[in-house]
């Protein structure tokens, strides 16, 4: 993103970065001061809440996840579920 910060989603051992597309739209939905933001990721929706810095799937049980905007040089797992 343009002033080198990036989005991260938390995994068991660490952080993960969102895939270059999903930042940005994350990045204009938080730069708008949207409270919640909704998204498609393999498939399945996801609610993004940007007050309590998570996501979850909107339609199915699954994970509730910790996300956060940091400086791109962050230390990451990989990439979208892409290991390094
Ligand atoms: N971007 C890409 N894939 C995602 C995302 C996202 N923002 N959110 C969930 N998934 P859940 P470890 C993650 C995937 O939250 O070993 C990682 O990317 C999610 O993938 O219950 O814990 C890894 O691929 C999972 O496969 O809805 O660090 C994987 O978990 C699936 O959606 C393991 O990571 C269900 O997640």
């Amino acid at each position: 993103l343009e002033d080198g910060y990036q989005w991260f989603y938390e995994g068991r051992n660490g952080w993960w970065q969102y895939d270059d597309r999903t930042a940005v739209d994350l990045e204009q939905n938080y730069k708008r001061g949207e409270r919640t933001f909704e998204m498609v990721i393999a498939g399945a929706s996801y609610v993004i809440d940007f007050q309590q810095l998570i996501q979850f799937p909107k339609h199915r049980a699954g994970r509730i996840r910790k996300i956060k905007r940091s400086a791109a040089s962050f230390p990451i797992l990989g990439v979208a579920g892409i290991r390094l």
